[in-house]
């Protein structure tokens, strides 16, 4: 289905009133330009899982949601269909095998039927694919065997080869590489196995893409993960080259870690490459981004903002941002335009900070005000400026209403029947 531009039109017609009475109130109490603000929410884009479009489970059961995207083309046309309603989820990220596109040319027409661009390609070394030679029960880039190691290495290779044709720049690649049991693994072997890994899969990389190496702290190995946090993974993207960068999942690390403290140190080592939200209360939850946790993504943004800002980096395209989130009791569609406007919500409060104000308070050792600073960003309401910046673009100044209204997940039923499970669920 697709959401026709008079629909949105005529629902942000009945919210005008209210929407600019708020947006005024703001904007009489900001001291910063709004405008500038509004710029840079509308150019921001968070790229969209291909992944994340079906009902989530965990190792328990997994309770089915109905309507959900059952190829890769539906997928394309559930982002177009958030992207539609928040001019914010302009690309997708592919995950091989479970997404692999038979026909370049008509799934590139379809994205960009749709205004959507291709983002970081995924890898999947993490499981066993059907008709696959070699198990990945012991590892795949780390394996003892070189046979394994060279299945891991061609599948990057040809994920690369997928994402060239799609017109993608960037390749993730995720390890669940590890160990369950002390003595299972040499740490030194596994570490030189992985890095000779990816440094074969860093030589096919096109001049122009870069590789993201995501660490994680645990599961689904328990007692060692062979990228197991910032240290090792910057480690890996400092050895393979200028194009390998460390990718950030705010899920993948041990609890209470202080995140803004490493983002600002990977930006300013320019090391920094690629970002994946999320929110979870106790370990990789894969939650709602901001359902828990909203002033640490506040936080992060600031420094996120800081240090982008330091590089004289392009807020929009300096990183890879993408939401990595699994929907477990949520209609996914729902979830994902929360975590977007979140993720809007955290950006437009930090361009709120009076960065000069806070420098000087940090000069002046000035613990207080540096805290006031801020948290008079953070308890500010932005919501109308995000919700301005949506209108601004084309967008719905409330999209859950709108979808809810539009009755889009019944008529998705309606089209693709009740029972569907999206490839890789
Ligand atoms: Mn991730």
């Amino acid at each position: 289905m697709i959401i026709h531009k008079e629909e949105i039109a005529n629902s942000n017609e009945q919210l005008a009133g209210k929407h600019q009475q708020k947006l005024t109130a703001l904007n009489n109490n900001l001291k910063k330009d709004s405008k500038a603000i509004i710029d840079k929410l509308v150019k921001f884009q968070v790229g969209i899982p291909s992944w994340a479009l079906g009902t989530g489970g965990t190792r328990f059961f997994r309770f089915s949601g109905a309507g959900e995207p059952r190829n890769i083309e539906e997928k394309i046309e559930d982002i177009g269909l958030l992207h539609a309603l928040n001019r914010s989820s302009g690309a997708v990220s592919l995950h091989i095998p479970w997404d692999i596109p038979e026909d370049y040319a008509s799934i590139r027409a379809l994205a960009a039927q749709h205004g959507l661009g291709f983002d970081a390609m995924n890898s999947n070394t993490f499981q066993d694919h059907p008709g696959q030679k070699l198990s990945y029960k012991f590892g795949s880039m780390q394996h003892v065997d070189k046979a394994v190691r060279q299945q891991a290495i061609d599948h990057n290779i040809e994920v690369i080869k997928h994402g060239v044709a799609l017109g993608s720049k960037s390749l993730t690649v995720w390890l669940s590489d590890g160990s369950s049991f002390p003595g299972q693994l040499s740490f030194r072997k596994a570490f030189q196995n992985t890095l000779e890994s990816l440094a074969e899969v860093y030589k096919a990389l096109p001049n122009d893409w870069k590789i993201f190496v995501e660490y994680k702290a645990f599961e689904p190995n328990f007692y060692s993960t062979t990228v197991g946090d910032w240290g090792q993974s910057l480690l890996y993207a400092t050895k393979l080259g200028p194009k390998a960068y460390t990718l950030v999942d705010l899920g993948h690390h041990l609890p209470n870690a202080n995140i803004e403290q490493i983002v600002a140190l990977l930006l300013q080592e320019g090391k920094l490459g690629g970002f994946h939200f999320n929110d979870s209360k106790y370990g990789d939850d894969d939650l709602t981004t901001g359902s828990i946790k909203p002033y640490q993504l506040f936080l992060i943004f600031n420094e996120l903002v800081a240090g982008l800002d330091a590089r004289g980096l392009n807020h929009a395209t300096g990183l890879g941002w993408m939401i990595d989130a699994s929907h477990n009791i949520k209609d996914p569609l729902e979830d994902l335009l929360q975590s977007v406007e979140a993720i809007l919500i955290a950006y437009a409060q930090a361009l709120l900070v009076d960065a000069e104000a806070l420098e000087d308070a940090r000069e002046q050792n000035d613990v207080v005000r540096a805290q006031e600073i801020l948290q008079d960003a953070f308890r500010t309401d932005v919501r109308p400026l995000v919700a301005e910046s949506r209108l601004q673009a084309g967008g719905a100044l409330d999209p859950i209403a709108l979808y809810r209204s539009l009755k889009v997940r019944e008529k998705l039923i309606g089209e693709r029947g009740h029972k569907t499970v999206a490839t890789g669920l």
